[in-house]
């Protein structure tokens, strides 16, 4: 089952709306047969792939697969279909597929076929190597990871609002890598009018440019900023319904897809649905502490990636990466799982996630 996740992994963030998914097949004394993982939706499942070069596995072969065979047709037919065509006896399965359409019926398929299938090995692991799938495919909303830049007192800027930098420069390369992880990269307005950035990912070497997403509830967003001028990925900004209609023409006319909230405060959540109504399965959002905040209040916020310097502000005035959570009792806080510690050049980089992830 190891094996199978570390194939699995070899196509992390490249499979999206669909999970990494690796799968084995070995003979009685353990010794490998086959090895298969999904490589990008639309094409063949891991299973699919490990099996294909036998007309019938032999009697003592075992499937490890880190996912739930699947039993419904989707872009392509159920593996539990093939795998009772090539005669697989037994499978060994790592965890459970929340996707509402299989959810269990993928292992209930096999058994009624007389298959002897073992679920749960490895489980953690094989569920955890899956967090953007596992939240899109249940709730219909992308996956939304939170990122910010801060000293060791937790500010992202002085009280003036100078801040670059906080962070060193491999801390910006690796934040760069979070980019192209994510299907969309969201800012806040104020950020936008800050630091005009670019969203783009300038440094790995991954081929994905994520759609870049701009929160302004007035639509008034300045022409020449890169988000408007740059057209090389797709751009949507999420509006409130006081947005001028000449405003949203003139957006549209400069290629940027404008999502128009009911209200005149575009709820997170409401943008959320949106976005993952155009195709969109996790997003990073990089700012500012408003649009952060305004994230961890709606419980929106599924992870954390904070790179934290070892300089302290020191100073009131100066703002904290999470905004204002208005909470007044600390049993009411957000308490984040501390999941990993990453030394990045003088950096570190913290990953949390917030509960129930
Ligand atoms: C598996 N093995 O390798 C994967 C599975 O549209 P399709 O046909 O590719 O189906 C996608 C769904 O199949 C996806 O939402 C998930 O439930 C399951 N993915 N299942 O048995 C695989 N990638
Ligand atoms: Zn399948």
């Amino acid at each position: 089952m190891r094996r199978a996740i570390e194939l699995a992994l070899t196509a992390q963030f490249r499979t999206d709306p669909n999970p990494v998914v690796g799968a084995v097949l070995v003979d009685g004394s353990g010794r490998t047969l086959a090895e298969g993982f999904h490589q990008k939706a639309g094409a063949p499942h891991a299973e699919v792939v490990a099996l294909e070069r036998f007309e019938s596995v032999p009697e003592d072969a075992i499937l490890f697969v880190s996912l739930e065979p699947c039993n419904h047709h989707g872009k392509t037919p159920p593996c539990t279909e093939l795998i009772l065509k090539k005669k697989v006896k037994k499978v060994v399965v790592g965890c459970l597929d929340p996707n509402p359409q299989v959810s269990g019926r993928g292992v209930a398929r096999l058994r009624e076929n007389g298959v002897s299938v073992s679920t749960g090995v490895c489980e953690t692991e094989c569920r955890d190597i899956n967090r953007v799938f596992n939240k899109h495919i249940v709730t219909g909303m992308p996956y939304v990871t939170a990122k910010a830049a801060t000293s060791l007192d937790g500010k992202t800027a002085m009280a003036s609002g100078e801040s670059q930098w906080i962070t060193g420069d491999l801390s910006r390369v690796r934040g760069h890598m979070l980019r192209s992880q994510h299907q969309a990269i969201a800012i806040g307005r104020q950020t936008l009018m800050d630091d005009n950035p670019r969203l783009t990912d300038r440094y790995s070497a991954h081929p994905y440019q994520p759609v870049r997403v701009v929160y302004a509830s007035g639509g008034n967003i300045p022409f020449k900023s890169y988000f408007v001028v740059d057209k090389q990925t797709r751009r949507v900004l999420i509006a409130g319904s006081g947005i001028s209609g000449n405003m949203e023409k003139k957006l549209v006319a400069e290629g940027v897809e404008v999502m128009i909230s009911p209200d005149k405060r575009p709820s997170v959540i409401w943008s959320l649905a949106q976005l993952y109504k155009a195709g969109i399965c996790s997003m990073l959002i990089e700012g500012g502490s408003e649009l952060i905040g305004s994230a961890i209040r709606e419980q929106a916020v599924d992870q954390l990636c904070l790179f934290i310097s070892g300089k302290i502000i020191g100073d009131w005035q100066a703002k904290a990466w999470s905004g204002y959570l208005g909470i007044e009792k600390l049993s009411q806080v957000p308490h984040l799982s501390l999941d990993q510690v990453e030394k990045i050049g003088e950096d570190l980089m913290l990953t949390c996630y917030f509960p129930n992830v």
